[in-house]
């Protein structure tokens, strides 16, 4: 196989974010641009010659082109193997499970998950190391160094693959196999969950589902799994062809985005479960009839009832959520005497604890959960953990949050984003917040007296390393919270993320208004951070 090497300058614009690098489409266009960030990737490895990498993405607009620039890059980097998903599809959560299954090196995931796509819209690219989860700090930092230093990139003069047709094909030391983007995917959560008693509750009626795959890659898993295999009726599963534009939305699983199930979870006789995913099948919504669970709460439920699904059934090691999460999992820990981990947000912060069995389970205010069967959160994989939770419990979704909230106490939480605010505000709003934080303390508003105001700083219990500056907290003495970050996966300017809970344990008030209850707090978010006195808006872009 011929390869040749270009010569190439570095952009300056490559610092990978939250979850990889996500940019406009038009700016992965630029020539040279993808390829210097690929190189990158095989410039910060070691020892991967002759090994295998995982290809896969969320089929969003300019993954089919990326998918063929990369399987070319990695021929002439020297991979041996290459296992692709059929037409270049793989969700995030089974491309952890396909690195995982076949002891690959690592793996590249293209997606912008959650943004929209199209020729204006997002993509986005990550590297995911041998254990199935995104790469450490440690190698995202020195891959933005290689990017700012690269000078060539190397690409094997090879023909475009077919990726439409699961099969083997050679190319003289090279083998790349395209596989079933499903199959692996729906063994493993076979080998978790009940499929049997699940069937059952859906047969006898118990379970009436509807599943929103929002026209992104989630479809073809939920309509093999969900009707296929468990028997939910045709149709059940909607949206569920996924499209280079995900048909213009945002495929981003909250009541704002997600609203065609939202409307149906919430009219008469809605049915008894509903959810949704996201771009790349990582994200889950929880619904039942007229009734939306926070993912907050969603975490805590499966950690305090995980016994009841096979694969957890002698009991979970510990749990862990990421510092904006409510504390809700940490009453349950508490409970059952298990270790909590607070943790910076990024799924890569959950790694080293899975990895070394000091967790369990695992999960995100901002949409996510998962356990140890991959290193992803994985959406489809909680809504299987929720139907067989109803069909063993057989219960509605809204008697289990009841349940949960009369045994626990209810942590009250929504999220305001500001969205595309300008960055120079956006930095003023955080250094004016961090030069409050040693005044704060003892300071009251009405009912509500600061106990501790601090940047959240997070040392690694496996290795040690230190990630800092990982968002504000200012707490209350009452258990309520309010946290600041800025988000690291927007793509236009700057994204405000404001998180805000409130910690309700008389059973006679847990039924409130989130909006009603979080209102005050609310008021002293904005006396902190003054957001709206410093952009002008009046209102949070979205609020979930
Ligand atoms: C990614 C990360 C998550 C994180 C989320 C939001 O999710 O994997 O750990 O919580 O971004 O991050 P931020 O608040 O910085 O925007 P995804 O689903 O976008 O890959």
């Amino acid at each position: 196989m011929q390869t040749k090497t270009y010569n190439t300058t570095p952009y300056d614009d490559q610092k990978p974010g939250t979850s990889g690098l996500r940019k406009k489409v038009k700016v992965f266009q630029q020539p040279g641009y993808l390829e210097n960030f690929v190189q990158s990737i095989f410039n910060s490895l070691e020892d991967f010659q002759g090994k295998t990498l995982v290809l896969g993405g969320d089929g969003r607009y300019f993954n089919r082109q990326a998918i063929q620039i990369i399987i070319k890059m990695a021929a002439a980097n020297g991979f041996g193997e290459l296992i692709i998903g059929q037409g270049g599809l793989l969700s995030t959560p089974a491309a952890s499970n396909i690195i995982r299954k076949y002891q690959a090196f690592g793996g590249i995931v293209l997606s912008a998950s959650h943004n929209p796509g199209g020729p204006d819209e997002d993509f986005g690219i990550k590297y995911n190391v041998s254990n199935g989860g995104p790469a450490p700090e440690k190698f995202t930092d020195a891959l933005y160094l290689n990017t700012k230093t690269i000078s060539s990139y190397q690409i094997a003069e090879i023909d475009d693959v077919d990726l439409d047709c699961v099969g083997e094909l050679n190319i003289n030391h090279l083998k790349i196999r395209i596989i079933d983007s499903v199959a692996d995917y729906a063994e493993l959560m076979a080998k978790i969950f009940d499929f049997d008693l699940i069937k059952q509750s859906i047969a006898a009626g118990l379970i009436n589902l509807r599943f929103d795959a929002m026209h992104a890659i989630t479809g073809p898993y939920a309509k093999q799994i969900l009707e296929g295999v468990l028997g939910a009726e045709t149709g059940s599963v909607f949206n569920a062809v996924p499209l280079e534009d995900f048909g213009g939305g945002h495929p981003d699983p909250n009541m704002a985005h997600a609203h065609e199930l939202t409307k149906i979870m919430f009219a008469d006789n809605a049915p008894t479960f509903g959810a949704a995913s996201d771009g790349d099948g990582d994200r889950n919504m929880i619904m039942g009839a007229n009734i939306f669970v926070t993912p907050s709460d969603s975490l805590a439920i499966m950690a305090a009832n995980a016994r009841s699904i096979p694969a957890y059934a002698k009991g979970i090691s510990g749990v862990a959520r990421s510092m904006p999460t409510s504390q809700a999992v940490d009453r349950v820990a508490a409970a059952l005497n298990l270790p909590c981990y607070e943790t910076p947000t990024g799924w890569k912060f959950f790694g080293n604890l899975l990895d070394a069995n000091k967790i369990t389970l695992c999960g995100e205010e901002s949409f996510g959960s998962g356990s140890n069967h991959v290193r992803e959160k994985d959406g489809l994989w909680a809504v299987l953990f929720w139907l067989n939770l109803i069909a063993r419990k057989r219960q509605s979704v809204a008697d289990i949050v009841h349940e949960h909230w009369q045994k626990y106490g209810r942590d009250i939480y929504c999220r305001h984003d500001y969205e595309a605010v300008d960055l120079d505000i956006a930095n003023g709003i955080v250094d004016h917040l961090r030069r409050q934080l040693s005044r704060l303390p003892g300071k009251s508003w009405g009912d509500y007296t600061v106990k501790y105001a601090d940047e959240f700083s997070y040392t690694d219990p496996v290795d040690n390393s230190v990630s800092a500056n990982q968002g504000i907290r200012v707490g209350f003495s009452n258990g309520s919270r309010i946290v600041f970050r800025l988000s690291g996966t927007g793509t236009v300017g700057a994204t405000l993320r404001i998180y805000i809970e409130k910690y309700e344990k008389d059973i006679t008030q847990l039924d409130q208004d989130s909006g009603q209850a979080l209102a005050e707090l609310v008021e002293i978010a904005e006396l902190l951070c003054e957001v709206k006195k410093r952009t002008g808006r009046t209102e949070p872009d979205v609020v979930t």
